[in-house]
């Protein structure tokens, strides 16, 4: 195993998310990579390397262009035209409103590039969106080098980010950046493994018509839990993708025991399409004390995770998404890698 890991990832560091109706300190936060990293550093998980930088061309093969221009430069509009906070979208093209006519204001841009409004953006969002895909893409191309496993310490998150919005906490969608790119590296056909609580929604949006990506997702079930319009297991992929979707929608309270069975057969789904390399959405927000989330998993629960996807046999590489607010992110995060190490 090797983890990739930058500072500079840290340099997002926003003031508010809106929660239960009140502006609160961000659960996605800067901490919860030092959490990971010291867990990683305590039980010697690996070595750490810097990323290596890739631009913006990566980002823009599955990325809106007017969409990254818009993230590049919303903070210094947003500051430019006096507005007294960070940047959080109140107003969408709604179902009442689908104007599709790209407004010019701002505020008009924030909510058209929004998929939600808990997420604000503030200074170096885009910085640290651009590093964060930079260690997915590290993390790939280790492991199409050497077969090795690897871990990218994204941060932000990105399976949310569809190929033109940003939302619960997502920017740029570091799998879908790393996915295709491993398909520009010559594999066939590969698999995104989505582990996190919350729908990889994003994911979904950007290869549902594609064959060439196989998009599995293990969450609460959307008519619960965030994020509400898409996850449901009759989502099986449009035209040549149809059959390339697969959702694994499960009640608040859900255990690991039940979890693992839908693991199993969602690994079963990725064999049968013969994908060549698998990527792994972790996120630990299935944790029993996660502050945002309603699974059941224990912190040992992790340890068999990792040991199953190492059992499954195929290159993988592993990208942080969600999971907050608790010590035990980084004792769940490095028992899936551990796990995965021990079961090779
Ligand atoms: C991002 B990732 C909590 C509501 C949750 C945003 C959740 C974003 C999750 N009251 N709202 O998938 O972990
Ligand atoms: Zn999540």
């Amino acid at each position: 195993m090797i983890t990739f890991h930058s500072e500079a990832t840290k340099l997002r560091r926003a003031l508010t998310e809106l929660n239960e109706g009140l502006l609160v300190a961000p659960f996605e936060c800067p901490e919860r990579v030092d959490l990971v990293l010291g867990r990683v550093r305590e039980v010697g998980l690996s070595e750490v390397r810097s990323p290596t930088r890739y631009g913006l061309e990566p980002v823009l093969a599955v990325h809106d262009a007017c969409y990254v221009e818009f993230l590049a430069s919303c903070w210094e509009e947003w500051k430019a035209i006096g507005m007294a906070g960070e940047a959080i979208p109140n107003i969408w093209p709604s179902r009442s409103m689908p104007g599709r006519r790209i407004p010019e204001h701002i505020e008009g841009r924030l909510g058209y590039y929004a998929q939600t409004g808990e997420t604000s953006i503030c200074a170096n969002t885009f910085e640290a969106a651009d590093i964060s895909k930079d260690i997915a893409l590290s993390a790939l191309v280790h492991t199409l080098k050497t077969g090795e496993p690897s871990f990218g310490l994204c941060r932000p998150p990105g399976h949310h980010a569809s190929s033109d919005q940003f939302g619960g906490y997502c920017f740029f969608n570091n799998a879908a950046i790393a996915a295709d790119q491993a398909l520009k590296h010559g594999r066939s056909r590969v698999a995104v493994l989505d582990v996190d609580f919350h729908h990889g929604n994003g994911t979904q949006e950007i290869f549902y018509a594609r064959d060439d990506v196989i998009f599995v997702s293990l969450h609460g079930d959307p008519l619960h839990c965030f994020p509400y319009y898409l996850g449901h297991a009759n989502e099986t992929g449009s035209g040549r993708g149809e059959g390339f979707n697969h959702n694994y929608p499960m009640p608040p309270g859900t255990d690991y025991a039940k979890w693992s069975t839908a693991l199993d057969d969602g690994l079963a789904r990725i064999r049968e399409s013969g994908a060549e390399l698998l990527i792994v959405s972790l996120g630990v927000d299935t944790f029993e004390r996660d502050p945002i989330s309603s699974f059941k998993l224990a912190s040992e629960d992790y340890l068999d995770m990792g040991r199953r996807l190492a059992g499954f046999g195929l290159p993988t590489v592993f990208l942080l998404e969600g999971g907050y607010a608790v010590e035990e992110i980084g004792i769940n995060v490095v028992n899936v890698l551990s796990g995965f190490d021990e079961g090779q």
